[in-house]
């Protein structure tokens, strides 16, 4: 196969993260290829709002599936891979302890698996995660602070962060973990809490709804924005030597904060719309996450472009702008229009 382009694979591509990477990707003229998996009803709707779902080759892959893996990775050959794909609901992963176990902590073994095998000579980025410090509370945290996992998910994310290193430094591999501390955006998931917030504070101010119902409103987290974490996962792959990296903020904010924030945006009161429900409290909650972005602004040179009000704003302005044009009768590739409403779904705890 004759190769011009230098060829990136994406895990994950219909997810926040695999949308902007593969848009930032497709911009610095790298032939894309993403992986989705089969599901009843299409998922592709991130791809489409960016406009850049026909200039992607998608691939089926399961994290669960090893096979469907070597066929990814034999079909696109790729020169960077990007290991985003994973079941990336904290509170879910408290639910299905084992399936998140399988698909974000051994999926990932099953990759170095195919790796090591059939591209050792691959640069692979691992979505390593804050949420694998747990409720550690030691100020800034760093690569240097430990790890206490405080959830299926995470204990499932320092599995898979730990395979990366172990890989690494056995087969003399190219394998880097990004540790992303939270980073948000107009395509968050619904059932995230920003996203959330910032989609029912667009439908109080359209005069949809009436409330907005949370959980622990106490915890708070070092909120990016999502474009700007992608950028540092590509810059992660140019660095002369693979390495563990963290990516964050350096501030931090209670979720009460971010949706004070949001509904003043909105011109709004959110006291006169909170509703706190024990419904969204977790088992186990990490309750402070602060990360500390000194080793990527001193190694990559990365540091974050939008401030925490500035996120709020382009969220806030995001959903009104969809739910307003919704009320026009304009039709537009999107997820909130089918999203149950959660006061119908049961958790069980
Ligand atoms: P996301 O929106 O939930 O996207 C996850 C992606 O993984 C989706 O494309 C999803 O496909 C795919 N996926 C789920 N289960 C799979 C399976 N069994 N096999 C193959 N693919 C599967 O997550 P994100 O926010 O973009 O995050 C990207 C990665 O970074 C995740 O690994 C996440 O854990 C990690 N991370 C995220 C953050 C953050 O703040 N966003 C911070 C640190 C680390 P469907 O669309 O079909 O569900
Ligand atoms: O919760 C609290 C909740 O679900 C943030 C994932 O991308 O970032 C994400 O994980 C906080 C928690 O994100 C509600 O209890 C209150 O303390 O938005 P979240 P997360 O758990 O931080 C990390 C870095 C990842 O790696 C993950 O993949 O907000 N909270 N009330 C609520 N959370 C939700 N979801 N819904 C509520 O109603």
């Amino acid at each position: 196969m004759v190769k011009s382009k230098k060829r990136a694979l994406i895990t994950g591509i219909t997810g926040q993260d695999g949308a902007y990477l593969a848009k930032l990707l497709l911009d610095k003229d790298y032939e894309v290829f993403g992986t989705y998996r089969r599901i009843s009803t299409p998922n592709f709707w991130r791809l489409q709002y960016l406009g850049i779902k026909e200039k992607i080759t998608i691939l089926p892959l399961e994290l669960s599936d090893s096979s469907s893996i070597i066929t990814a990775i034999e079909t696109s050959q790729p020169d960077e891979l990007y290991n985003l794909a994973a079941q990336s609901f904290v509170g879910a992963s408290f639910e299905n302890p084992i399936y998140t176990t399988d698909v974000s902590g051994l999926g990932v073994v099953r990759l170095l698996e195919v790796v090591r095998h059939h591209c050792p000579q691959v640069r692979l980025y691992q979505a390593s995660t804050s949420e694998m410090y747990g409720d550690n509370r030691s100020g800034l945290l760093s690569e240097e602070t430990s790890f206490i996992p405080s959830s299926p998910y995470a204990g499932a994310k320092l599995l898979a962060h730990n395979s990366v290193k172990i890989y690494r430094e056995s087969y003399n591999l190219f394998l880097s973990n990004g540790i992303l501390f939270n980073h948000e955006s107009p395509l968050r998931g619904l059932e995230f809490v920003t996203r959330k917030i910032t989609n029912e504070v667009a439908k109080i101010k359209l005069g949809l709804s009436k409330s907005i119902s949370l959980g622990n409103i106490n915890s708070s987290r070092d909120w990016g924005y999502a474009p700007d974490y992608v950028e540092a996962m590509w810059r992660i792959l140019q660095h002369s030597e693979p390495l563990d990296i963290v990516v964050a903020t350096n501030t931090n904010y209670t979720v009460e904060n971010f949706l004070d924030a949001a509904c003043k945006h909105a011109g709004l009161d959110y006291k006169d719309f909170l509703k706190v429900n024990k419904k969204f409290l977790r088992p186990l909650d990490v309750n402070y996450l602060r990360g500390d972005n000194s080793k990527a602004k001193d190694v990559l040179g990365w540091e974050p472009q939008v401030t925490f009000d500035n996120l709020v704003k382009i969220m806030v302005d995001s959903d009104i702008a969809r739910w307003k044009a919704y009320k026009e009768g304009k039709h537009m590739p999107w997820d909130a229009l089918h999203y149950p409403s959660e006061n119908n779904m049961i958790s069980f705890k």
